[in-house]
């Protein structure tokens, strides 16, 4: 199969797909939905719910062609024993992680807000990891399931960018994956953070990965004669 290029920044992005994954990173009610933890804390959720849309589209695409897709979710054990200390302590919140939330224990597994928006709900076959922390290879399985299938490019959505996405870029990046970030697939609660974190992975020559927009990678996984290189690698 010939390798795809996708116009991005700071230079075009080139991934054979079947050497590929979509990354779908923490796409739960309690973050994105209004009426969740998310907008309890006083969160604005909206520019959370605009990259749903945008999703949906790269996930089904993504499907279509047969690239592997992983699910992740932030939270924790319900009897909190994988909750460190110190992360259950910050903000020092009235109602915080383990606690009745909005939408059940806040953060805790089997909960209905730690669960993944109806929208973009993951299919029997495609893994979910939960994850303690906000990087998705820290305590997971994540690095077994992409190197048991050979995965090499990572394409990244989900929220939020500064955060959970940033996190795992960076984890990504060190374990040598080339990871192509969808600008509109990802968001955050402030926008000016988003803009800041997106900035960042592309510095310094794409000092932790690529951006462009789902609309490039969507053309790109479309296009047969999208590079018309024949792959590698
Ligand atoms: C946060 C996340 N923001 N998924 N989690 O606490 O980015």
């Amino acid at each position: 199969m010939s390798t795809k290029l996708v116009p991005a920044e700071p230079y075009d992005y080139t991934f054979d797909p079947e050497r590929a994954a979509l990354l779908v990173i923490d796409m739960q009610r309690d973050f994105v939905y209004p009426g969740g933890f998310g907008e309890a804390l006083g969160n604005d959720t909206r520019s959370l719910l605009a990259a749903v849309a945008p999703t949906q589209v790269v996930l089904a695409a993504a499907r279509e062609t047969g690239l592997l897709v992983v699910h992740t979710r932030e939270g924790h054990r319900p009897d909190l024993a994988d909750l460190a200390p110190s992360k259950r302590a910050r903000g020092r919140l009235a109602a915080g992680i383990g606690d009745p939330g909005p939408m059940g224990r806040i953060l805790v597994r089997g909960e209905h807000g730690h669960g993944i928006v109806d929208e973009l709900a993951p299919l029997p076959s495609e893994p979910v990891v939960d994850k303690p922390g906000k990087g998705s290879f820290y305590a997971t399985d994540l690095d077994a399931i992409l190197q048991a299938k050979d995965i090499r490019y990572l394409i990244v959505t989900g929220v939020t960018t500064e955060v959970c996405v940033t996190s795992t870029v960076r984890e990504a990046n060190d374990r040598g994956y080339e990871c192509l970030v969808l600008s509109d697939c990802v968001a955050s609660y402030f926008p000016e953070f988003h803009q800041t974190a997106i900035e960042m992975i592309k510095a310094q020559g794409g000092i932790f990965g690529w951006v462009a927009p789902s609309e490039q990678f969507l053309a790109a996984l479309s296009d047969d004669t999208s590079a018309g290189v024949p792959s590698t690698t």
